[in-house]
């Protein structure tokens, strides 16, 4: 024998063998919740990440928003399963130690598993995945202890009790993320719409009139957007039972009304196409996109209720969110139950979101399930963390596309948006901002809250030069140059890219 192996460390020193079982126990736990919650709130990791980002200090969540950007959440997802499983393999710990004290063997592993469930319920409130963390964990310490057994010849004690221990947690884990998998599509959610007749023909006609103008560049993100964002405040979505889902218009009203899923159905729809942007993005960021949207006017939902001459509307949302804007802005929204042309997607607010014209993504509350009247103003959830989100979009034109053509010519491309005051054209620069040309536009599609896609193609100098695009308002008004950061109230600014040919 050459120095001290691993194995001798886990002959000699008991307290590591216990940690290191605990640990994998700590992982089954996790992978136990997650069989049976999928990725929704039941799942425990969902609720610590939740309680991370709402309990961060304003400014770490704004470096995580503006610095970090998709990588913050999941970085934040990582330290919740991290914590997660530190909490269950302390059950574990707990319970081995128990079992220890009685001294009867099989006491160790049903207190873990115990131990472990009541955690979970104290996370997730939600029993049943917390019997699948707590059941996974008791498995793991069992079969560790089982797989200890003095008779077993060969293989050292220890190192059979941690060997299966890790077993078992792989095999839970696994096992767990396939079965966890499927509860997470679970729900009606991005099935097909079920509407027919004029409605039905109409989205079609839409559908394929957006697709015949999306300018047909590769690489270019059509008009109705192939990957549509998703922003919100918590790594886990709801997982909402239309049949039990409900709308109610409260407050400063004569009368409260609700409204079940049926009755939202019922109503007389409508489609329009509306593009979102989010406040948080960067100049030339990717949450910025397009969709058909099938839904009632809100008015239809506001109206029966008699709200008076107020100033404001708070709308709250299964997850915790809500956001305060004016009437006036909610008198043009719409609430919508289908995106596409199928219901909308569970990650996009199923069974129903807000959709405010022009105004910033953040007060299109998904999952909504309360408009609030309000006699005056108070500040939303992003409001009270510093952001300024809840008027109209900032005018923007991306650059997102360059191509060398086989003529040596170079292709430049994007979408600009304006909100609901349209663009009317997008110019391009590609000496750095001294020389301006129209870019040729795609046509417009009817709404009064779509973007446009651009493309200019032109002959290349030599070597570096600067790109520059501006998108210009259906009136005239040129984007303002001016260069702000996302943080409190949008970016704004032209977006460059230096092109090397
Ligand atoms: N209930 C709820 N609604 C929400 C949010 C949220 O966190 N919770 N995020 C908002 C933000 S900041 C944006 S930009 C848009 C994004 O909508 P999308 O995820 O469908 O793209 O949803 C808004 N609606
Ligand atoms: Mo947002």
């Amino acid at each position: 024998m050459n120095g001290p192996s691993r194995t001798d460390v886990l002959e000699r020193v008991p307290g590591v063998r216990a940690v290191v079982v605990a640990v994998f126990a700590g992982v089954a736990g996790v992978g136990g919740s997650y069989a049976v919650a999928g990725f929704t709130p039941s799942f425990v990791a969902g609720p610590i990440a939740g309680v991370m980002a709402r309990g961060m200090p304003d400014i770490v969540i704004r470096y995580a928003i503006t610095v970090l950007g998709d990588l913050g959440d999941q970085l934040n997802l990582v330290t919740a399963v991290a914590i997660a499983t530190a909490l269950f393999a302390g059950a574990a710990l707990a319970g081995t130690a128990a079992g220890r004290r009685t001294g009867v063997r099989p006491v160790g592993p049903f207190a873990a598993g115990g131990l472990a469930t009541v955690v979970a319920l104290v996370v997730t409130g939600a029993p049943l995945a917390s019997i699948g963390s707590g059941l996974a964990v008791g498995l793991v310490l069992a079969v560790a202890a089982v797989a200890s057994v003095p008779e077993v010849d060969g293989v050292s004690e220890g190192r059979r009790r941690v060997l299966g221990g890790a077993a078992s947690a792989v095999g839970l884990a696994g096992g767990g993320y396939l079965l966890g998998s499927g509860a997470s599509t679970a729900s009606g959610a991005g099935r097909p719409l079920g509407v027919s007749g004029a409605l039905r023909s109409e989205i079609d006609d839409l559908l394929g009139a957006a697709d015949r103008q999306s300018l047909g560049v590769d690489g270019l993100e059509p008009l109705v957007s192939e990957e549509f964002y998703e922003v919100d405040i918590n790594a886990t979505d709801p997982t909402i039972d239309a049949a039990e889902w409900e709308l109610t218009v409260t407050g400063a009203v004569e009368r409260e009304v609700s409204y079940t899923y049926d009755e939202l159905r019922g109503m007389e729809a409508e489609n329009r196409f509306v593009s979102l942007r989010c406040v948080g993005e960067s100049r030339n960021g990717e949450k910025l996109d397009t969709a058909l949207w099938t839904g009632v006017p809100i008015t239809d939902l506001v109206e029966p209720a008699g709200p008076g001459e107020e100033c404001c509307v708070m709308l709250r949302a299964d997850d915790g969110f809500y956001e305060e804007f004016p009437l006036s802005a909610l008198e043009d929204g719409f609430l919508a139950f289908g995106m596409n042309g199928e219901t909308l997607p569970r990650g996009h607010g199923y069974p129903a979101r807000a959709l405010i014209p022009g105004h910033w993504g953040e007060i299109n509350v998904k999952w909504i399930t309360e408009i609030e009247v309000l006699e005056k103003e108070v500040d939303g959830y992003w409001e009270e963390r510093g952001w300024h989100g809840t008027g109209p979009v900032n005018t923007v034109a991306k650059l997102h596309h360059e191509r060398q053509l086989d003529d040596g010519r170079t292709q430049v491309g994007g979408h600009a948006y304006a909100g609901t005051r349209g663009v009317g054209s997008v110019e391009v620069s590609t000496d750095g901002g001294n020389s301006w040309t129209e870019a040729e536009l795609s046509e417009p599609l009817p709404g009064d809250d779509v973007w446009r896609q651009w493309i200019h193609t032109y002959d290349p100098p030599d070597g570096e030069h600067e790109v520059v695009v501006r998108a210009v308002e259906a009136d005239g008004t040129v984007q303002p140059a001016d260069e702000t950061d996302a943080f409190p109230s949008g970016p704004s600014g032209w977006v460059s890219r230096t092109v090397r040919t």
